[in-house]
């Protein structure tokens, strides 16, 4: 981003025409907000750039006069007479610092200090986040059709976004409330979950709605759930229907759209357009990468998928989005050997459709890397005593040691003293949990010095669906037996109870074992994260995200899943140094706690979102006139050809009852 903030466009917005530019990057909600009818941070006294100078000097001057923590309201008259209201701070020490904030500005523009006051300034009151597809609701949701951890992230997101965005308010001297609004679809069969209301507040939050909207076409409302890969023809008149809905929401527009997925971030591009509200793009998963040559052969997937409605809709999002945010720097632009997500959007052909010769670049200062952290409720330090939920141990150790059969586990652990190599995931062939069974299996002196604990998929074949998942629980039994590892092994189902899932890390940490993750590839990883958050020294795959994630023997341990030997020999290394010199696990635990608290948490993740949106509202603003080619031609684009190709995809039909029901 500051690389384009560069001191000239500074200079030329902060010391042109004052009463343009000035008044709309500083106070530019001096003039607009509609919120309160009152103005923010300057008045009608200052109309000029030397009296914005000198109003500054004068309040530095009496502010410094005033004891540190003396509260606005004591003082706001006197700043009144200045041309100052609110929206600088809450306290004198604020006020003053940001007050010397904007003076350096001033004085000599660097993009550091501007990004600094961008982020402290009150720009964002009003947040919309779009997840279109799929149930979104609180409860019963997880596991329907395209339904899942997406769910989780938002709703942790929005818990963590009013947090932060209360906080700054507060700090910012306002006692306006902010209002953050999921805006996605209404599904009237809502299958036992709440998702046919239109309006729910998000537990645990008092500003965050969840705002549900129905599919429509002329010939009513759609009532029953549709693929994700067969909602393009919906989602305009969706637009239409969720701006005016938000606007009765919110009594105005949002200060900032989140889009998430390629429906979102289409309808967030739409609204963004209508509304000139600065858009935020997260893309999570980009389908084009995940089908090989998807774009080549895009004709033989576009029955099911109708990816040409999919790539169009990505491209328009990407290129119109005012900032981007992803997990990992991998997603953008890859790796020495792997093509990143976005890259690979740079230049590609639709044979028959389109060529596409310049459809991103990933070096624009509009991509910024923002990770999402644990719920740090549920995932902590083992350390942390009076957090702990011991009251659930005598649970953990029935899952963990109980001999007894029964249907939620596989094999026993004879010698409890033992640290635990512990993993958890979907018993997917990707995850390769099967592979880390046989890497332990094989390798004597991992087995003499620690035994193997699992929690993953189902373990009998005839509870799963999945045609992959029946494979891997076939091997897992077939590794199981061959290499008898009952006695060392305990083989548990997939647990759903989060909070107990956060208490088994920390039990497993308090017993000196670690986390290992051991996929093919995983995109970002949560459950590293997760692991670290609760102290337990990781080995995850090099492959994806936590090769950023971690840092190799200082954070936790890298592994090569193609390279099994090497993995149980980094494993028994590390295990043998911990028995002769038990500070060491102590170390990477504490390397990898390091870690996250630096860089994964939500708390960050918030911070640097609202601080995101003040920086690139305001470059939007100062960038209005050079970004309206660009808009044409994306308008254009849309118009001829995204129209064109939702066309081709084939509207869904309720069932006869519903027919009936509506005449
Ligand atoms: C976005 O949606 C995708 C697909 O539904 C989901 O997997 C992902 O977790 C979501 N990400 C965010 C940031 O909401
Ligand atoms: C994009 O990803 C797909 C699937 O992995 C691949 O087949 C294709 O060659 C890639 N295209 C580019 C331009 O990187
Ligand atoms: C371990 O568990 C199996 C069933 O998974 C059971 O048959 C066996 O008796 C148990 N062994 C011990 C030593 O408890
Ligand atoms: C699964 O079902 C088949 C056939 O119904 C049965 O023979 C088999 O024993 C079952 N497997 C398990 C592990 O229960
Ligand atoms: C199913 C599969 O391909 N499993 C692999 C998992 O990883 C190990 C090495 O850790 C390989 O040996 C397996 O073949």
């Amino acid at each position: 981003m500051l690389r384009l903030l560069s001191c000239s466009a500074t200079l030329a917005c902060i010391l042109g025409d004052f009463n343009k530019p000035l008044r709309s990057c500083v106070g530019y909600r001096a003039t607009c907000l509609a919120i309160s009818n009152r103005a923010l941070m300057l008045n009608d006294r200052i109309q000029s750039m030397s009296r914005l100078e000198s109003s500054l000097a004068k309040a530095e001057d009496y502010l410094s006069k005033l004891p540190p923590d003396t509260s606005y309201s004591e003082f706001e008259y006197a700043l009144q007479g200045m041309g100052f209201e609110r929206g600088w701070g809450n306290n004198a020490e604020r006020v003053l610092s940001m007050m010397r904030l904007l003076s350096d500005i001033l004085q000599a523009p660097d993009p550091s200090t501007l990004e600094k006051f961008l982020g402290k300034i009150p720009m964002v009151f009003n947040v919309v986040i779009l997840s279109v597809h799929g149930y979104f609701g609180q409860a019963n949701v997880l596991g329907l059709p395209d339904t899942g951890g997406q769910v989780v992230y938002i709703l942790d997101q929005v818990r963590s976004l009013e947090n932060e965005m209360l906080l700054k308010l507060r700090q910012q001297g306002l006692d306006i409330n902010p209002k953050i609004l999921i805006v996605t679809r209404l599904i009237p069969d809502a299958k036992g979950t709440s998702c046919n209301q239109r309006l729910e507040r998000v537990g645990g939050t008092e500003y965050a709605h969840i705002l549900r909207v129905p599919f429509r076409n002329e010939k009513g409302i759609l009532h029953k759930w549709i693929s994700r890969f067969d909602i393009w023809p919906y989602l305009e008149a969706f637009t239409e229907d969720a701006a005016s809905e938000i606007a009765a929401e919110l009594q105005g527009v949002p200060d900032l759209i989140i889009g998430n997925y390629s429906d979102g971030n289409l309808v967030a591009s739409l609204l963004s357009y209508k509304m000139g509200v600065t858009q935020c793009n997260i893309a999570h998963a980009l389908e084009k990468t995940k089908y090989p040559d998807s774009d080549l052969y895009w004709k033989k997937y576009e029955e099911k998928y109708h990816f040409s409605c999919q790539f169009t809709a990505d491209l328009l999002a990407m290129n119109n989005a005012d900032f981007i945010i992803t997990s990992t720097y991998q997603e953008i632009a890859g790796t020495k050997n792997t093509v990143g997500q976005y890259e690979n959007h740079s230049a590609f052909t639709l044979p028959g459709l389109y060529r596409v010769v310049h459809g991103i670049d990933v070096f624009d200062p509009k991509f910024n890397i923002v990770s999402p952290g644990a719920d740090m409720t549920i995932y902590f330090s083992y350390t942390e005593k009076e957090k702990r939920l011991t009251s659930l141990h005598s649970t953990l150790e029935k899952l963990l040691y109980d001999p007894e059969q029964n249907d939620d586990h596989v094999g026993n652990i004879s010698d409890p003293s033992k640290p635990m190599i512990f993993s958890m995931a979907r018993l997917d062939h990707v995850k390769n949990i099967t592979g880390l069974v046989e890497c332990y299996a094989k390798n004597t002196k991992l087995r003499e010095l620690a035994n193997l604990v699992l929690v993953a998929g189902y373990n009998d074949v005839n509870k799963s669906s999945d045609r992959e998942e029946i494979a891997e629980i076939e091997k897992m039994h077939k590794l199981i037996k061959q290499y008898k590892l009952d006695g060392q092994m305990r083989w548990i189902s997939a647990q759903t109870n989060r909070a107990r899932n956060g208490e088994l890390y920390r039990y497993i940490a308090d017993g000196r074992g670690i986390f290992v993750q051991p996929a093919f590839y995983e995109a970002f990883g949560l459950t590293v994260v997760e692991a670290m958050t609760c102290g337990l020294p990781t080995f995850a795959t090099c492959h994806g995200g936590p090769a950023e994630i971690i840092e190799d023997g200082v954070s936790g341990f890298h592994i090569d899943p193609y390279h099994p030997d090497k993995i149980s020999a980094i494993i028994a290394d590390f295990l043998v140094k911990c028995k002769e010199e038990p500070s060491y696990w102590v170390k990477i635990s504490e390397g990898g706690l390091q870690r996250i608290c630096e860089r994964y948490t939500w708390k960050i993740y918030s911070e640097r979102l609202m601080t995101l949106a003040g920086v690139y509202s305001f470059w939007k603003y100062v960038s209005k006139l050079e970004r309206r080619e660009t808009r044409r031609y994306l308008e254009m684009f849309y118009i001829l050809k995204f129209r064109e190709l939702v066309k081709s995809v084939p509207l869904a039909v309720d069932e006869e009852a519903h027919n009936v029901n509506s005449i």
